[in-house]
């Protein structure tokens, strides 16, 4: 059961984060009302939020998922390898102090928790342009302290790896084809082509969040018995962010 999480607003400068989407600009008004659902989904969840302002100087800031990676057990603070977004784990990092022990990812690590997947007790590590071989076993040593096991990923394409696969809970992923070999075939939902940013779903508590617009998915998904929140997204897809990239959960 998660009980916290951690999540950032959006900031006025947002629309200048680094994106590779050719979907337009986002329109801030409309980020804030999209993040404030998301916040109420979360509390509908019976999850408890600290909610962050938004920092001008880190126009990603509201993916916080990036800058830690975090469990019951611990709290480990990332470090990006996105150049502008390095140093946005700093306030992170004091936030998360008060909530445990805490360790981080040192240099040349680098690491951004999308790339990272928890099912159940197993993390997938991925191997992307963000997190290296360094920062993946430098993780992967500080969970396997903490009773955790680990493997690694590699993610030729998109950008991390929670970019195109979920777990979705009681043994059940959700993945674009090219992760398709991670679970087991038969345990996994696998995307039709016009739905892979549907692979971005987050499962809370009791409930799975899901981002609007993808029936082909959803009709999957329902019919695994999974009770949905279903959210609009539109505005942190044009930054190349989704659900699992706006809440540390723990
Ligand atoms: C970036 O490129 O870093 C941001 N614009 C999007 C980060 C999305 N985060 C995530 O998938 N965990």
């Amino acid at each position: 059961m998660y009980t916290k999480a951690i999540v950032r607003r959006p900031g006025r400068n947002f629309a200048n984060g680094i994106t590779t989407s050719n979907l337009g600009q986002p329109d801030f008004g409309k980020a804030l009302e999209q993040h404030a659902a998301y916040c109420e989904a979360l509390i509908m969840c019976g999850v408890e939020l600290t909610i962050l302002d938004a920092d001008e100087r880190y126009p990603d800031g509201c993916f916080v998922e990036d800058t830690a990676v975090v469990n019951s057990r611990v709290k480990v603070i990332s470090r990006p390898g996105a150049d502008t977004r390095r140093g946005e784990e700093e306030a992170i990092s004091r936030v998360l102090a008060g909530f445990g022990p805490t360790e981080s990812i040192i240099a040349p690590g680098t690491l951004e928790g999308g790339d990272i997947l928890r099912a159940e007790n197993h993390y997938f590590i991925g191997i992307s342009e963000r997190t290296n071989t360094e920062g993946a076993s430098q993780l992967s040593a500080i969970l396997g302290k903490h009773g955790f096991t680990s493997s690694v990923v590699r993610v030729e394409a998109g950008l991390h790896l929670k970019s195109d696969i979920a777990y979705l809970g009681n043994g059940n992923f959700i993945s674009t084809p090219v992760f398709s070999h991670v679970a087991h075939p038969a345990n996994t939902i696998i995307l039709d082509p016009e739905e892979y940013y549907s692979a971005n779903c987050l499962r809370v508590n009791d409930y799975l969040l899901i981002a609007k617009g993808f029936p082909k998915s959803k009709k999957k998904i329902l019919d695994l018995g999974y009770n949905i929140i279903e959210l609009d997204m539109s505005e942190f897809r044009k930054m190349d962010g989704g659900l699992t990239c706006l809440s540390l959960l723990f």
